[in-house]
């Protein structure tokens, strides 16, 4: 018999809101210009940016590939660390104004699943500052509390594509892996979800669409409102125009 669903576990950057493009990035060239780095991340660069989880490792890997005549401070992981930390209060900042929302369908699954005793949980690269000030900018001031568990950032040494941020969330719940189905948006963290044993749901964005979701369950362009129907990529839909609890219940089941 299969393990009834109890958790539904949510990446943030990307799958609850499109905040790569017009925030993180964003963020990072604010930070770069006051530290009077002439370094700019445009669109297309950070498209292949975001090949690397972590904004300290994907700034580490823009110097690497991109700017290897950049002089190294001596503290070179310390002067790394401050600016991630300035790319971040620069990230709340612009969150606080209410620039970014969250995707179709993210606020209508959370409250349904909350409705229905199923507990909720967040598996995410970024730090966990960021994480609350999308939540509490976003869907609600209160938010952070609707989440039984916050796995975000540095708590596993080893970022999405690894499985160890999704196995944390999992210990954490105290749950199996077979109760769960994750949510993401990206190869990288398709990849962690699946080697944590997840029974996964993509939702693409313009930076992902082409990425390859290998051993997802469902893959759709977004989790749908009424009026805005998902348009299915790979997997069995049951006839339905959104990504609903039963919709959930019906892709775990059938993905266990
Ligand atoms: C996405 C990431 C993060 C953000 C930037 O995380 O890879 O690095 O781009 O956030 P996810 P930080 O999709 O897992 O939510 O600068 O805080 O790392
Ligand atoms: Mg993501």
């Amino acid at each position: 018999m299969s393990d009834a669903l109890k958790a539904l576990i949510f990446d943030v950057d990307g799958t609850l809101a499109d905040t790569e493009r017009d925030g993180h990035r964003v963020a990072f060239n604010l930070a770069f210009a006051a530290a009077s780095l002439d370094w700019v991340w445009d669109e297309a660069l950070y498209g292949d940016l975001l090949r690397v989880t972590g904004g300290k490792e994907r700034m580490r890997f823009f110097l690497d590939r991109y700017r290897t005549d950049f002089i190294r401070p001596i503290d070179f992981d310390g002067f790394l660390k401050a600016l991630h930390a300035a790319k971040n209060r620069e990230y709340a900042r612009l969150l606080s104004e209410g620039t970014i929302g969250l995707r179709p369908g993210v606020r209508r699954l959370l409250t349904e699943a909350r409705a229905a005793g199923i507990r909720l949980a967040i598996s995410t690269t970024t730090s966990p500052e960021n994480v609350e000030a999308l939540l509490a900018n976003a869907l609600a001031p209160d938010a952070m509390s609707w989440f039984e568990v916050v796995a975000a950032g540095d708590v596993v040494p080893a970022k999405k594509p690894a499985p160890d941020i999704y196995l944390y969330a999992l210990e954490h719940l105290r749950l199996p892996a077979s109760a769960c189905v994750a949510f993401e948006d990206s190869s990288n963290g398709c990849r962690s979800a699946r080697g944590a044993g997840l029974v996964t749901v993509v939702t693409t964005n313009d930076y992902t669409e082409h990425e390859n979701f290998e051993g997802a369950a469902l893959i759709v362009d977004q989790l749908g409102e009424i009026g805005t129907p998902i348009t299915v990529k790979v997997g069995e839909a049951a006839g339905r125009g959104l990504v609903d609890l039963a919709l959930v219940r019906h892709v775990h089941a059938a993905g266990l």
